[in-house]
């Protein structure tokens, strides 16, 4: 690969690059890969998120913008709910996230799920040039590769999960477990968030599969084939976040956010509608510090910022339900004539927006019960005030608690764990606080979204092939 090979990204979902401020609303992964694509006139092909009126799939279309060229294509009803609804976010994401509990095994969406992989194989391959360097993401899309080597694809081709890889001993679980673990050894590349994660890979292969894993290297042989499997801990894009400051936009929402609270400290979560975000357990953390210091609901407000998503599977639906009781539970119970502890927000902002939000707001809190990486996280650091920053609180079960120790690190399934955390970042001293931002802000801002594309296009131009 040159320097200046094109590159092709294959994901799910395309953000079509001119609708930035929507494309952080529909997750992380959208403004990572606009980043990446940005400079290398690169392709993105993906799934427009429409379903196709006729139930037929094989229109493409394109449009070019920001010299990024994407090329999407409609599903049908059935995809949609096989391997979209069913397969990839009722199947893999809870089982990836350790909920074997919410885990639907149907052999029907497993189908829908290769079906709509192998269309995905037929219809990107012919854009495909020799000298493309490809890039596939995420689990909708884990057997992707090994389809597009039987149309003949010899290009580089590299994977990143964007989710945690489960345990062994729940990864085996999932029915043909082996099948797609093993699609998976048609990559050059195969990276994950984190070095828990790629542990757990390692293990499998090892185990399961009867693969020679070398640790050292990451390198993972089956039937005389080699992949390297590497972790690569995705940052935000801080050259565009932590500008955001200086939007008026950003500084309105501040200013809304302070005025409304007053004098209290405003604490703040922002997260998609989704059970892996620990936003039930988040809320009973918080009535319990409120149950054991009730004098303090004078001092702090709670705002939650979730935006719905895949409203169209159940689990989801009843996240949502959930949330609502509890909120109205507290805020029932604490409330006062001018004291409303909870705010409970059922939408998304723009990244500016959100930036304001998180100035404002002295203590973040991140406390989902496992996360790939989570770059809520991140971005909260990256818009505090270094003369007197907020306080992170965050899950040990995030990615990113791996790179943010210097975080107010918490177990999230605990109530009282969570309670005290929440004292101990209202009363921090600034020195303290200014302390650990610093050591924080380090890592946000070097670890950052353009070195994670970088070191992994890097790592794939140079893995064996
Ligand atoms: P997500 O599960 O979507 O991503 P996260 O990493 O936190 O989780 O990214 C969410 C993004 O959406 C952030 O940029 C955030 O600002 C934005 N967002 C969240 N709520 C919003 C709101 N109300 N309005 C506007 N924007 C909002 C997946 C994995 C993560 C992994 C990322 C990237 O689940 O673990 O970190 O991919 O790899």
């Amino acid at each position: 690969m040159s320097a200046d090979a094109r590159l092709v990204v294959i994901s799910n979902r395309v953000a079509v690059p001119k609708a930035r401020g929507a494309a952080g609303a529909q997750g992380g992964l959208a403004g990572a890969l606009h980043s990446a694509l940005k400079n290398r006139q690169g392709l993105w092909f993906g799934w427009s998120g429409k379903q196709s009126e006729s139930g037929r799939t094989g229109n493409i279309s394109t449009q070019t913008s920001d010299d990024v060229t994407t090329a999407t294509i409609d599903l049908s009803e059935r995809d949609i709910e096989e391997y979209y609804n069913g397969y990839a976010n009722s199947t893999l994401w809870p089982l990836f996230h350790y909920r074997l509990d919410l885990a639907k095994f149907e052999r029907e969406t497993g189908k829908g799920y290769e079906r709509v992989n192998e269309r995905f194989a037929e219809l990107v391959a012919p854009l495909i040039e020799p000298d493309d360097v490809v890039w596939v993401h995420d689990y909708h899309l884990v057997p992707l590769g090994e389809r597009l080597r039987s149309r003949g694809c010899k290009n580089r081709i590299g994977f990143f999960l964007h989710i945690p890889w489960p345990a062994t001993r729940l990864f085996v679980s999932l029915p043909y477990h082996e099948r797609l673990v093993r699609t998976m050894l048609h990559y050059d590349l195969v990276g994950f968030q984190t070095q828990e994660w790629l542990d757990s890979f390692l293990h499998y292969c090892r185990e399961e599969l009867g693969a020679d894993v070398d640790e050292e290297s990451g390198s993972v042989t089956l039937d005389g084939r080699t992949t390297i499997a590497r972790a690569y801990p995705i940052g935000i894009d801080w050259e565009h976040f932590s500008k955001l400051g200086e939007k008026g936009e950003a500084r309105q929402a501040q200013q809304r956010l302070m005025s409304s609270t007053r004098r209290r400290t405003a604490m703040i979560g922002v997260d998609r509608l989704d059970y892996s975000k620990g936003l039930p357990e988040r809320l009973d953390g918080i009535s319990r510090f409120f149950d054991k210091h009730p004098e303090r609901v004078r001092d702090l407000v709670f705002v939650q910022i979730a935006p719905p998503s895949r409203e169209d599977v159940e689990s989801y639906q009843v996240i949502r339900a959930t949330l609502e009781q509890k909120t109205g539970q507290i805020n029932g119970a604490r409330s006062e004539v001018d004291v409303v502890p909870v705010r409970y927000v059922n939408r998304g902002y723009t990244h500016e927006e959100l930036f304001g939000f998180f100035r404002a707001a002295k203590i973040g809190l991140v406390t989902p019960l496992r996360d790939g990486m989570n770059l809520v996280a991140k971005e909260y650091i990256a818009a505090q005030d270094p003369e007197d920053p907020g306080v992170l609180i965050l899950s040990q079960f995030a990615g990113a608690a791996a790179q943010l120790p210097d975080a107010v690190m918490v177990n999230p399934h605990s109530p009282d764990d969570l309670a005290h955390a929440i004292r101990v970042a209202l009363d921090m001293p600034l020195e303290e606080r200014k302390e650990r931002h610093e050591k924080l802000i380090g890592t946000v801002r070097d670890d950052n979204v353009q070195n994670w594309t970088e070191t992994f296009l890097r790592d794939l131009d140079n893995v064996p092939h």
